[in-house]
C-alpha cells in the first residue's frame, strides 16, 4: 500500500534551469523509494468527495382560486431531484406555514435515499376550508451540505 500519491514539483517548462531539474528529480526519487504512487491523488481534480445535490424541479406552486366545496383540486408535483454524484438522503418531509392544513399530499413516491440524477415526485393538492388566499411551504431536509432545507411554496385562494 503507497503511503502517499504526489506530483511532479512543477511541469517540465517551468524548471529554470540544472539545479532545480536535480532537485526536483531527488524529491520524485525520495517518494518513489518511499512506495509513494506517481501521478494525480484518488479523487483530485474533483476536489473533494462526492456528495448529494438536492434541487427542486420548481420554487413555487400555484393553484389559483378554487371553490372551499370544491373538494380536492387537481394536484400540482414536485420532482426533489439529485444532480450530485452521491447518494441523498431525505431525512424528512413536511408541510408548514399558516395555512398547511388545506394544502394536502396526494401522492409521494417516498424513497428516503435518491441516487444520482435520480428524483422523487410528491405531489399535492389544494383544499380550502375557507375563502382567502392560502400559503403553505412544502419543506424537504435532506443531507446535502449546504441546502440542509429547502422550500416550495404553495399559494392558492379559497372562493365560493
Ligand atoms: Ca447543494
Amino acid at each position: 500500500m503507497p503511503s502517499a500519491c504526489f506530483g511532479l514539483p512543477k511541469t517540465k517548462t517551468e524548471f529554470q534551469n540544472a539545479r532545480e531539474v536535480e532537485v526536483a528529480q531527488a524529491a520524485v526519487a525520495a517518494h518513489l523509494a518511499h512506495g509513494d504512487t506517481l501521478g494525480p491523488c484518488e479523487g483530485e481534480g474533483e476536489g473533494e468527495q462526492p456528495v448529494g445535490d438536492i434541487n427542486l424541479s420548481v420554487d413555487n406552486l400555484n393553484y389559483g382560486p378554487y371553490p372551499v366545496s370544491g373538494g380536492h383540486s387537481a394536484y400540482q408535483s414536485v420532482f426533489v431531484q439529485n444532480l450530485g454524484a452521491a447518494d441523498l438522503a431525505i431525512l424528512a418531509r413536511f408541510l408548514e406555514g399558516p395555512d398547511s392544513s388545506e394544502f394536502h399530499i396526494i401522492y409521494d413516491t417516498g424513497q428516503s435515499s435518491i441516487a444520482p440524477e435520480g428524483q422523487r415526485v410528491i405531489s399535492i393538492g389544494f383544499d380550502p376550508a375557507t375563502e382567502g388566499d392560502k400559503q403553505a411551504y412544502l419543506t424537504l431536509v435532506s443531507d446535502d451540505p449546504d441546502e440542509h432545507e429547502v422550500s416550495v411554496s404553495l399559494v392558492g385562494k379559497g372562493i365560493q
